[in-house]
C-alpha cells in the first residue's frame, strides 16, 4: 500500500486539455511523485489530454459517454477500464461528468478532483465567472475527496489566487490554473506517501484532523 518508497497505481480521468494530467504526467516523469500512471481515460475522443498520455508514453482509454443510453450503462463501462487497473488513487483532472452515488461509494477514499475555486464557495460550473460577478478579491482552487454531494467532499489543499482590477474570466482562470499545477500533485503525493487520507467527512493529515487553517498550500512545507 501506500509508504515513502512505494508507487501507487494511479488512474486519471479528463475531459479535455488536460494541462492538470500534464503537471502530473511531469511530476511521475522526474519521479517527484510515487505515481505509476495506469492509464488516462477520458469520456470525450477528442480530449487534447489524451495527446499528452500518448506524447509520456502511457496507455489511454475512450469511454465515450454519447454511446451509451444513459448514464448508468456510461458509468459501468467507465468502472470497468477503471478496475481493470486496480488503482490505489482515481483522479478527476478536468473530468465534466456528474458522477453517480454509487460510482462515487466504489471509489470511497481514492477518489480525488481539483476544482477552480475555494470550496465550499462556488460549487459547479462557471466560477471564474461567478467570483468575478460577486466582486471577490481572493479566489483559488481546491483538491478534495469525491463524496456523491457535487463538490463538497473532504478538503486536502488550497491554493488562493488574487483578483485583479482588470481580470476577466480567462485572466483569472489562467491565474488560478498556475496554482492547481501545484497543488493537484503535493496531494497526490500526500496521499502516495500515506501522509492523508478520508475518515467519515474528514481528512487525516499525517494521523491529525486537518483543520481549515492548515488547507492553504503558501502555509504548508
Ligand atoms: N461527481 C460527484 N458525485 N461528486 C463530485 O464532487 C464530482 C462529481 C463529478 C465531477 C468535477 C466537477 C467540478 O469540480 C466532479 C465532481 C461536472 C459538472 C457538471 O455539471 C459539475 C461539476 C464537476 C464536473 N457536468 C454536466 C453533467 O451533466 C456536464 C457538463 C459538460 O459536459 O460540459 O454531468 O466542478
Ligand atoms: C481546471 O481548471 C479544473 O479545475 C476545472 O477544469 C479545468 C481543467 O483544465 N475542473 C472543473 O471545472 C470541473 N468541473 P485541464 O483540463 O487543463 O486540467
Amino acid at each position: 500500500m501506500a509508504g515513502i518508497d512505494h508507487k501507487i497505481r494511479l488512474v486519471v480521468l479528463i475531459s479535455g486539455r488536460g494541462s492538470n494530467l500534464q503537471a502530473i504526467l511531469d511530476g511521475a516523469t522526474s519521479g517527484v511523485l510515487p505515481v505509476e500512471i495506469r492509464a488516462v481515460i477520458s469520456n470525450r475522443p477528442d480530449a487534447y489530454g489524451l495527446e499528452r498520455a500518448r506524447q509520456a508514453g502511457v496507455p489511454t482509454a475512450v469511454v465515450d459517454h454519447t454511446a451509451f443510453p444513459d448514464r448508468q450503462t456510461f458509468e459501468a463501462a467507465l468502472r470497468q477500464r477503471i478496475d481493470a487497473e486496480r488503482p490505489e488513487l482515481v483522479i478527476l483532472a478536468g473530468f465534466m461528468r456528474i458522477l453517480s452515488a454509487g460510482f462515487v461509494e466504489h471509489y470511497r477514499g481514492r477518489l480525488l478532483n481539483i476544482h477552480p475555486s475555494l470550496l465550499p464557495k462556488y460549487r459547479g460550473l462557471h466560477t471564474h465567472e461567478r467570483a468575478l460577478a460577486a466582486g471577490e478579491r481572493e479566489h483559488g482552487a481546491s483538491v478534495h475527496f469525491v463524496i456523491p454531494e457535487l463538490d463538497s467532499g473532504p478538503v486536502i489543499v488550497q491554493a488562493r489566487a488574487p483578483v485583479l482590477p482588470d481580470d476577466d474570466p480567462d485572466t483569472l482562470a489562467a491565474r488560478v490554473l498556475a496554482r492547481e499545477h501545484r497543488i493537484y500533485p503535493l496531494a497526490i503525493r500526500w496521499f502516495a506517501e500515506g501522509r492523508v487520507r478520508m475518515q467519515g467527512d474528514n481528512v487525516l493529515f499525517d494521523g491529525q484532523l486537518l483543520t481549515s487553517s492548515r488547507l492553504l498550500e503558501d502555509e504548508q512545507e
